[in-house]
């Protein structure tokens, strides 16, 4: 009796720590490596049958990531324990390693393919030898066989056929890198999901997990490199306490495969070197630059380099001295080149004195500098030549730089696109932007194209995006901008990935495999930007947001230090039209551009309706597209806007209960709270643009629920990220 009450309390209590397991709250840590057991049966079989057992032959600290990854990942997805040996007597087994590292693997023969993929791609195949039969992960550096490694994980964890593997991959670009916009004081600039990572403060002792996992995600995305400190530099991050402190970060990520760059003050020599100046052919400052380097590399011996903006925003650069942004970056290449580092010199630039049209500006300083770059710099480039807008067209700068590798710069946070609260899956904008044709050897000089080297034949290639991470429990503030930092990783990869795809397999990690859910939330991911795009900034108009934390709408902001940091400058909005000219009759930065698309844009009628305003001024009645008056298409875009916030808001109330209550209800909220700004900026901005326009908003459309004043009268306090 007392045996089976005793018995009956062990089942209960199993019962009750299953339960608890099962119903553990999912506050999105995991991101997409949550490593649940698989729903599907057959997958299941499929996958015990084969990987039950990985055989890992050799060590090295990425081949012991390698292990500890795939055990983890295999035990879950799989839910039964499985051992990682170097020597198996089972039929069937996963084995992982280089021809180096493993006497098995160098005798399945894989020498012509791994010739294909270079020092970090990998082949994944099945082979029979032996009488048993292989899936093998095979690269000819470990970093490959953990990017072979995450490759098959995200196989399993998509439900894939994994029985006749037969893939070879590699990077499409060299440099993939985060750029972290973190301040020393852990602030992070346009950053919306709580502070830096980085807790400089009781760095280098204390190694928090989050770096482990920082590092672990990144790697499974195939991000290599990551800037920690912010572009509006600080020079004290170059001091030797705070070196000791950026060495502890590059040793815990070095087994992932990832590099570890800082952004450099170009002031330094004067703030931390007490000499006179800065000037890049000072021989003082040349002789200070190479000391810091040498002690740089003392500490970190795979440092990456550095990215600078200078002479932007107020930032020191070489223009204080009449020198150009050549003679600044060669500057630093020359003290990095010895080390193998590289300098990312950034391209967003404009000057102290307001320029007649602030798009021009980057091409303008930047296209005459073409060749004068040293060999270890590349030029990094927004991908619009205004400011991460929601839309931009591509910057012109891509395509006319052949002798300088130009580097793309993405943002993945999105501090023009609804900050930490609105839904925007950005995978489709960053694939306009690389599908983008410049022209620059005739039809199909495609922006991918310049940035993966092919166009130019530039060696030396790379993607940088500008961060959405923070300490915020499930990183990035809201669950769906876990989804733009894995495309960016995917994509900076990739390039030819499409949209749909990235999103396919985030929500099947991330979420769930319900079809439905999938389809429906693919859906309503791809449609996003777009959506955003509709209610703050359509048809091409740009920079109209709110002052200074640029959350909500602004398109009254005028009067301040400078013409092109208000909005009035950019939309021109008269009682006779809108947009701004940038066609001969305007700024002509139009002629930045290749002949043939000049010819296209340069022409209202012809030139692609969401870049409208961009390029040509109109009047209100300018028969847009739908045949309808550009006033009333535009009252008809900012509404259509609100409308797909709606949409979104109803696909996802139907998916609840197929997908944990935390995450289900926390998108409700923002959903709710994206509505509320969709809202806000259609009224606000049609009852400011109707005061030029002065035409009706369409009857059969929802009217304003306030009053202009009240829009312009808003003013939130701590709006973070500024
Ligand atoms: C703008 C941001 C500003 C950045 C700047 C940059 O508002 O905080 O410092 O870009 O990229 O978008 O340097």
């Amino acid at each position: 009796m007392i045996r089976t009450k005793s018995f009956l309390s062990l089942l209960l209590l199993t019962a009750l720590l299953s339960l608890q397991l099962t119903t553990r709250a999912e506050d999105g840590y995991r991101l997409w490596q949550r490593y649940d057991q698989l729903p599907s049966k057959n997958h299941l079989k499929q996958y015990r049958q084969s990987l039950g057992e990985v055989m890992v032959q050799g060590s090295s600290p990425t081949l012991t990531v390698v292990k500890e990854e795939l055990q983890t990942a295999l035990g879950g997805l799989l839910g039964q324990p499985v051992t990682i040996t170097e020597n198996s007597r089972k039929k069937e087994i996963l084995v992982a390693g280089t021809p180096a590292s493993s006497a098995l693997i160098k005798g399945l023969n894989l020498e012509a393919d791994l010739q294909k993929v270079g020092k970090e791609g990998y082949v994944l195949v099945s082979k029979k030898a032996g009488g048993k039969k292989y899936t093998v992960i095979a690269a000819n550096t470990d970093l490959g066989v953990l990017y072979g490694s995450f490759h098959l994980l995200r196989l399993l964890q998509t439900q894939q056929d994994i029985s006749n593997l037969q893939v070879s991959n590699s990077p499409k670009v060299q440099h993939r890198i985060l750029n972290h916009w973190d301040n020393l004081d852990r602030t992070v600039e346009r950053g919306y999901a709580g502070f830096s990572l980085w807790d400089w403060h009781k760095l280098p002792q204390y190694i928090d997990q989050r770096y482990l996992d920082y590092a672990r995600a990144n790697a499974s995305i195939g991000i290599n490199g990551t800037v920690l400190t912010n572009v509006n530099a600080n020079s004290l991050v170059l001091t030797p306490d705070y070196l000791r402190k950026v060495k502890a970060l590059a040793d815990t990520f070095r087994p992932y495969g990832i590099r570890v760059y800082l952004t450099a003050r170009f002031s330094s020599p004067i703030e931390i070197g007490k000499l006179k100046t800065a000037d890049p052919l000072n021989p003082e400052v040349i002789a200070w630059w190479k000391n810091k380097v040498d002690e740089i590399y003392r500490y970190i011996p795979d440092f990456g380099g550095f990215l600078v903006k200078a002479n932007s925003e107020g930032q020191p650069g070489p223009q204080n001295y009449n020198r150009s942004h050549a003679d600044g970056a060669n500057l630093l290449a020359q003290a990095l080149a010895p080390k193998g580092g590289i300098v990312m010199w950034r391209a967003f630039v404009y000057d102290n004195n307001v320029p007649e049209d602030r798009a021009k500006q980057a091409y303008t300083e930047f296209k005459p500098l073409d060749g004068t770059f040293k060999q270890n710099v590349m030029v990094q480039v927004k991908n619009g030549a205004i400011d991460f807008q929601p839309r931009e067209p591509f910057h012109p700068l891509f395509g006319a730089m052949p002798k300088t590798p130009l580097m793309m710069e993405f943002q993945i946070t999105q501090e023009y696109l609804g900050q930490g609260t609105n839904l925007a899956y950005l995978a489709p904008m960053f694939k306009e932007t690389l599908a983008a044709d410049t022209y620059a050897n005739g039809k199909g000089s495609t922006v991918a194209k310049v940035i993966d080297g092919s166009l130019h034949n530039y060696s030396l290639t790379g993607m940088a995006g500008v961060s959405n991470i923070g300490n915020d429990r499930n990183w990035t503030s809201h669950p769906f901008g876990q989804a733009n930092w894995y495309a960016f990783g995917r994509l900076a990869w990739d390039h030819s990935l499409t949209s749909e795809e990235i999103a396919e397999e985030w929500i099947k990690m991330t979420f769930s495999h319900d079809p439905g859910f999938v389809a429906q939330v693919k859906n309503m991911m791809m449609g996003s930007r777009e959506t955003v795009v509709n209610y703050m900034t359509p048809l091409g108009l740009h920079h109209i947001m709110g002052w200074d934390h640029h959350y909500g709408p602004g398109p009254w902001i005028k009067d301040k230090p400078r013409a092109d940091w208000t909005s009035v400058y950019y939309h021109r909005a008269t009682e006779k039209g809108i947009g701004f000219d940038r066609t001969k009759t305007g700024s002509n930065a139009l002629a930045q551009y290749a002949p043939d698309i000049q010819a296209q844009w340069g022409n209202p009628a012809t030139c692609p309706e969401e870049f409208l305003l961009w390029f040509h001024h109109l009047p209100w009645d300018y028969k847009t597209k739908s045949g309808r008056t550009l006033w009333n298409e535009l009252c008809y875009r900012y509404s259509g806007g609100v409308d797909s916030v709606r949409a979104m808001q109803k696909t996802w109330n139907t998916q609840q209960g197929k997908v944990d209550k935390e995450r289900f209800k926390q998108v409700q909220m923002l959903l709710t709270m994206q509505e509320q700004d969709a809202k806000m900026w259609r009224d606000a901005c049609l009852l400011y643009f109707q005061t030029f326009s002065k035409r009706p908003i369409p009857q059969e459309l929802e009217k304003p629920a306030n009053t202009l004043e009240y829009y312009m009268s808003l003013d939130p306090k701590f709006v973070p990220g500024i």
